[in-house]
């Protein structure tokens, strides 16, 4: 055999084998460990703008709107970090439900965690016409009309990626989907709080990520049952 040949075959064994390792595989977790802590802001927080309304009055201004991009709690906490476990190759299973909605002309959540491979259902709440439009770069992008009568749609990734998410109708409507790699990832709420549940014993690279504070990473053991505490903060 061709030394150039032996070394195309080799090449194809570690590319297949580096693909195979990426695959998540879900399970069960017995006796799992948590990761909880809270992330915060640094500084004083910047003022919530209110955001122009310009269409659609009737369902869309019932109430103010403030852009999300930095969410600032009472205590400091930040909203809408994406904790997560980077690399982890097997544990628990996936959810078996994840959910966007589009509700007085508004993304809830605003930051949505799907997994590779899983179903988001996408709700049209509002009787009026949607356009969900993400701009992705690993996955193919959608473009896709939602009117009234449709109530829901679906949605399914094939890449791990954190996924701006635009409506083409309602320019203030802003949201992130995050096809995430594994079933360990979460988003923090008002107070900066966030729980990472059956984790299975060992060490871990954790990482935050904020969508216009950047991403950060630590180290973090969890021992069989334990429980581990990992705090980050962000400023601007
Ligand atoms: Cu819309």
């Amino acid at each position: 055999m061709k030394i150039t040949n032996i070394i195309k075959i080799i090449m194809t064994v570690l590319l297949f084998s580096m693909t195979a390792f990426a695959q998540y595989t879900p399970g069960t977790v017995s006796n799992g460990g948590s990761i909880t802590g809270t992330i915060s802001f640094e500084g004083s927080a910047p003022t919530l703008k209110v955001l122009k309304i310009e269409k659609d009055a009737k369902v869309c201004a019932v109430d103010d709107k403030y852009k999300e991009d930095i969410v600032v709690g009472k205590s400091g906490g930040l909203k809408n970090v994406v904790v997560y476990i980077d690399g982890i190759e097997s544990g628990k299973a996936w959810e078996t439900k994840y959910t966007l909605n589009q509700k007085g002309c508004w993304f809830d959540p605003h930051v949505v965690i799907v997994g590779v491979g899983q179903k988001l259902s996408i709700f049209n709440s509002d009787g009026i016409l949607h356009n969900i439009h993400t701009f992705s770069k690993l996955n193919k992008s959608i473009n896709k009309a939602q009117p009234k009568f449709k109530k829901r749609i679906s949605a399914k990734f094939a890449k791990a990626e954190f996924i701006k998410l635009r409506c083409d109708v309602h320019a203030w409507m802003s949201g992130w989907i995050v096809a995430a790699a594994n079933p360990y990832y979460v988003t923090t709420d008002e107070a900066g709080n966030y729980s990472l549940t059956g984790v299975p014993a060992g060490t871990y690279t954790l990482k935050f990520w904020h969508e216009t504070l950047g991403e950060q990473s630590t180290e973090v053991t969890v021992g069989a049952g334990g429980s581990a505490k990992a705090d980050a903060k962000f400023s601007s």
